[in-house]
């Protein structure tokens, strides 16, 4: 399989009885592994995945366009896919990893509906509209990262004056991998009110969680947090970059967690932000997560394989598995990120490749 051990050549008599085999074997479904040995297991991982990035506004103006000629609720969710060039037709950023930008209108409601993938929703553009999850208002501000775990009943609603964009982050790649894809709508618009806007963060953001009397455990939603404030995530990393030598290959970085495991936020979906400071430059890494970035505040530049990109607020860009990857900060540079690694950690596949 390895170039240092190359296969003795087949004669030419040979490879015509071999030829004549297959030809018989084809019709049976069975194919010689010899012939894709070398291709099925590779010395490092092989990726359809190429880099790429999209401009915000450039994006914007192709949803907008769409806010003109439909609904919301025809749509069931207005949404622009961003789709990685190496992978056509498959709605999809990455191999396990789907992104799309979402509008949401003044007044205009993306009805209620749940489904066995997860999502996340990373506030691009606009506050005052909500996510309801089970019934549970999150209303947004530019920069909060909101979940929707799977199976958990969800609707959108903006009754501010202005439109909503937000990213959409779903595992649609890799629940199809695992053919258990579910989805049912709820028969109406918005789910009935269940919690009052905004407890999600009192009950589960402090480190907290309700307690009941009785040997029996009360259920817990896997995932009981499901909205993650700009104005704290952005206090915590500020703080932290004010406490520490910057990482050389990842900067200052802080992961969102599940509060109940400890863990990534989703089952599937990992995501973290990351501040470089103004001039700073990373050294070269690889890891096999896929990851979708955005640019919070700040220029730059990143190198992702052979493709150098210029980076300016808001900016989308994907670095496939193994790409070798630098970030350089013009100035402060702040990212979100979501990534696969919650699923290769969990496969024991996670490698990183540092210089
Ligand atoms: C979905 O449910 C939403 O709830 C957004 O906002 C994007 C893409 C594929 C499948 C389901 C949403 C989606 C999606």
């Amino acid at each position: 399989m390895h170039e240092d051990h190359p296969h003795p050549p087949l004669a030419n008599e040979q490879r015509a009885q071999l030829e004549t085999l297959y030809d018989e074997m084809r019709p049976r479904h069975l194919y010689p592994l010899w012939e894709v040995l070398s291709a099925l297991v590779t010395p490092e991982p092989q990726t359809r995945a190429l880099p790429a990035k999209w401009a915000y506004n450039d994006v914007r103006g192709y949803l907008m366009r769409a806010g003109d000629l439909i609904s919301a609720e025809q749509a069931e969710r207005r949404v622009v896919i961003l789709e990685n060039p190496g992978l056509p037709g498959e709605s999809a950023i990455t191999p396990r990893l789907y992104a799309g930008l979402q509008l949401v209108l003044p007044g205009e409601i993306a009805p209620c509906h749940r489904h066995s993938q997860s999502a996340l929703r990373f506030i691009m553009e606009g506050d005052g509209a909500y996510t309801a999850v089970d019934g549970e208002k999150a209303f947004m501000k530019q920069f909060d990262l909101i979940l929707t775990p799977n199976w958990r009943w969800h609707d959108h609603g903006n009754p501010s004056n202005n439109p909503i964009i937000w990213l959409d982050g779903l595992d649609i790649p890799t629940i199809r991998a695992m053919d258990a894809q579910f989805a049912e709508r709820l028969d109406q618009p918005s789910h009935p009110e269940t919690e009052p806007a905004g407890s999600n963060r009192a009950k589960f953001g402090r480190g907290l969680r309700p307690l009941k009397a009785g040997s029996v455990r009360a259920e817990q939603p896997r995932e009981p947090l499901f909205h993650y404030p700009y104005a704290e995530w952005s206090a915590s990393l500020e703080a932290l970059a004010a406490s520490e030598t910057p990482d050389p290959h990842i900067g200052h970085a802080l992961e969102f967690l599940n509060p109940t495991t400890g863990g990534a936020v989703m089952p599937t979906i990992s995501a973290h932000v990351r501040l470089l400071p103004a001039g700073f430059e990373t050294r070269t890494r690889r890891s096999t997560e896929s990851a979708v970035f955005t640019v919070i505040e700040g220029t730059g530049e990143v190198e992702i394989g052979d493709q150098t990109y210029q980076l300016s607020p808001r900016d989308m860009v994907v670095v496939p598995s193994w790409a070798a990857t630098r970030w350089k900060a013009e100035s402060k540079l702040v990212l979100f990120a979501y990534t696969d690694r919650v699923v290769q950690e969990k496969l024991c596949l996670y490698r990183e490749l540092c210089e």
